[in-house]
């Protein structure tokens, strides 16, 4: 593989080799990230990015679309299959875009939502001023409790009552703990709002059946098909039958034009991986993985965010280790491990300096580290936060997690 590129544009086969040695060289623990299997990465890499297919399966405006239409009936199929959904649309560029369609869908720019603080475990495309949420919808955020770092159910009913959105979005990309659909499905009934979930976080585990899945109460439910899940970088929209007409038509010609065929049959290839047995097991190791990795941090005398994690994920409180988000980012870069700064709730630091870092373990599981190895990467960065002046211990440090990752080689397409 490669060999073409490497003789038409080296600068290209020379960034992307780079991209395979930091993949394979450093532990991989931004929570949204994962390595997809081959069989992703070749449906990904064919030719079915040649093709233009404007429209759905068996209602194009372009000629030529019989083999395309069966990639997308697949995909629609498995994603309904996986998500017990009755209705799914596999065209979304992005979870953003998937956002966008699941709000038009629904309700009216001017209208009133109401989404988790960006701050507070939420994401860009529920709310914030410079995002198209922000600018054409007029945002009412949640905050959680400041003691338990929960969402506070009780507060967030009364602010449901008092502002009246007609539309609640319940999703984070950063909130470790266990979302209560029902309930909020109970007060959007009540104050007569519609309910779109955003599980981009959460899909995998969702899907594998060991976090609680919202599809039965959520009127849209959203995702990303590349974080947990572990398919190509892309969106995917479900949604009640009675909505599969709205979401479609906002969809396209809504919002998008021609779809990505090659990312659509990723995503089917995708969602049959996450159909099968192992990928169960894959989620519960993620979860471990999650639990261990935090609970060795615990020891180590850091705190975590709410106190621990239900899922993939968990935030890293660096204020007693005088470190903010911003150092500890960089000083574990230069140690070989990559993980993302991130704001804690009520962080006294602006956005891009932070007081925390957000801490996943999907790529590193599906690399095959176990429990055991938790204990190798706590102390891997321990030891780099401690050196963060350091320079010549994060190089030390960074040598040994290059040794220690050889251990756990991935798929890259390149022979060495
Ligand atoms: N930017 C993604 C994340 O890292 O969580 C969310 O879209």
């Amino acid at each position: 593989m490669y060999e073409e590129l490497k003789k038409a544009d080296k600068e290209i086969y020379e960034s992307i080799r780079g991209e395979v040695l930091r993949q394979q060289n450093k532990l991989e623990l931004i929570a949204s990230e994962n390595y997809t299997s081959k069989a992703v990465l070749e449906a990904l890499g064919s030719v079915l990015t040649n093709k233009y297919a404007e429209g759905y399966p068996g209602k194009r405006y372009y000629g030529g679309c019989e083999y395309v239409d069966i990639a997308e009936r697949i995909a629609i199929d498995r994603a309904k299959k996986l998500f017990k959904a009755e209705h799914a649309n596999v065209q979304p560029h992005s979870g953003t875009t998937a956002n966008i369609t699941a709000y038009l869908s629904l309700i009216n720019p001017g209208d009133t939502v109401l989404g988790l603080n960006l701050s507070h475990g939420g994401h860009l495309s529920h709310g914030h001023p410079l995002n198209f949420s922000g600018r054409y919808f007029k945002i009412v955020t949640i905050n959680v409790n400041k003691d338990t770092e929960l969402i506070d159910y009780d507060e967030m009913e009364k602010i449901v009552e008092k502002e009246r959105p007609r539309l609640i979005m319940a999703g984070a990309s950063n909130y470790s703990r266990i979302w209560d659909w029902a309930r909020i499905k109970k007060m959007a009934d009540q104050w007569k709002a519609f309910l779109v979930t955003d599980i981009a976080h959460y899909a995998g585990l969702i899907a594998a059946g060991i976090y609680p899945s919202p599809v039965e109460y959520a009127d849209i439910v959203t995702t990303t098909t590349h974080k947990t899940l572990r398919g190509p970088r892309g969106g995917l929209i479900l949604s009640k039958a009675s909505y599969s007409k709205a979401v479609d038509r906002t969809n396209f010609p809504g919002n998008q034009g021609g779809p990505l065929m090659h990312a659509i049959a990723a995503k089917a290839v995708c969602f049959g991986e996450a159909l099968k047995p192992e990928f169960v097991n894959y989620q519960k190791q993620v979860l471990s993985n999650a639990r261990k990795l935090a609970s060795c941090m615990s020891d180590m005398g850091y705190r975590i965010v709410s106190g621990g994690t239900d899922c993939h994920l968990f935030s890293l409180d660096l204020r007693s280790k005088n470190v903010t988000g911003k150092e500890a980012e960089k000083a574990l870069d230069k140690a070989g491990i990559t993980v993302n700064k991130n704001t804690i709730p009520y962080d006294p630091q602006p956005p891009l300096i932070t007081s925390g870092i957000r801490v996943g373990t999907p790529a590193i599981t599906t690399r095959g580290m176990k429990e055991k190895d938790m204990e190798n990467i706590a102390s891997f960065i321990d030891e780099a936060i401690k050196n963060q002046k350091n320079e010549t211990a994060l190089k030390e440090i960074s040598s040994k997690v290059e040794r220690f990752c050889a251990q756990f080689p991935i798929y890259t397409g390149f022979e060495n």
